[in-house]
């Protein structure tokens, strides 16, 4: 189990001494693993709720689904989906973060209490996103991205591709600092399944030290993602393991991201991995004590 880097979180942000745990809510009709079940703002805020209960230390409200292949949902619709759940659930105490590639989006959930703008596209997909990263100085998540959902598939060609998304994130980071950003501000995220094949997908997980080594805190999103389905095929028929029969496998990336110095994983069903951050942390700390 390797030290964590030590890294500075950007203020605001709930302080544990463990990986947190990042809840999903996507207030989406079409979400690869959970579309339609929140759509309504009422079970969304709800579903917020009992994420919380059941041990996420933050919950993460997406209003556009952004699955391989899928179209981009208009601004309105997209605040109109997002907003009042963030509001919601931001008042009864939940610390939220808003899932959106929108700085319009963005700015509003922050306004209704969002703590963290989580923006797949690192700030690359609205050219106002690093503006308003630099004027609200809110916590923002740099996940590694090359383009749209609609032609992702096509976009995962590397070289080496710890080295490449390394240096597109390095890139990333120095973008949003030369617009006005604060380094101390910035999460890091690898993109696991965006622009990336199962074999891109493992190569970042067994090789997280290079992304920590950036010296920025790092967020790993594996839930119910399809390299989770490839890996658990049925040996006979070869169809993939279906994306609610994923959750055993992502409490296991959980556990292992975590002992890998991650400061937050993001998942669907917080109980497997709520657990999971908690071992490795009793682990860790036995380890010092030896
Ligand atoms: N993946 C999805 C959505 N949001 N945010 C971050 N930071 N990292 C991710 O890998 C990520 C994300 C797609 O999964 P979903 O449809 O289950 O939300």
């Amino acid at each position: 189990m390797s030290n964590s880097v030590p890294h500075s979180l950007p203020s605001g942000l709930p302080r544990l001494d463990r990986c947190a745990v990042m809840g999903v809510v996507n207030v989406t009709p079409d979400s690869f693993s959970d579309g339609g079940l929140w759509h309504d703002p009422a079970k969304a805020i709800a579903h917020g709720l009992a994420l919380r209960a059941r041990g996420a230390d933050l919950v993460d409200v997406g209003g556009e689904s952004t699955r391989p292949g899928s179209q981009r949902v208009p601004e309105d619709e997209e605040l109109r989906r997002v907003v009042p759940v963030v509001r919601e659930l931001a008042a009864a105490g939940v610390a939220v973060s808003v899932d959106t590639m929108r700085a319009s989006v963005a700015e509003r959930a922050l306004e209704a209490g969002a703590l963290l703008v989580n923006d797949v596209s690192g700030g690359l997909a609205d050219p106002a996103m690093a503006r308003m990263v630099a004027a609200t100085g809110a916590p923002f998540v740099v996940m590694h991205w090359r383009g749209q959902s609609a032609d992702m598939d096509r976009l995962a060609v590397y070289g080496d591709v710890v080295a490449d998304v390394v240096g597109e994130l390095t890139a990333r980071m120095d973008a949003l600092v030369a617009a006005g950003a604060d380094e101390r501000q910035l999460i890091l995220d690898p993109g696991l399944g965006f622009a990336k094949t199962a074999e891109h997908n493992w190569a970042l997980l067994g090789r997280l030290d290079a992304l920590t080594a950036l010296g920025r805190p790092v967020l790993v999103a594996a839930s119910r993602k399809r390299f989770l389905g490839t890996l658990l095929a049925d040996p006979e028929t070869g169809d993939l393991r279906p994306a609610r029969e994923r959750d055993d496998a992502t409490a296991a990336v959980s556990a292992l991201s975590a002992g890998a110095g991650a400061w937050a994983v993001r998942v669907h069903d917080v109980s497997g991995t709520a657990d999971a951050v908690r071992v490795v942390a009793a682990w860790r700390r036995a380890a010092r004590q030896e």
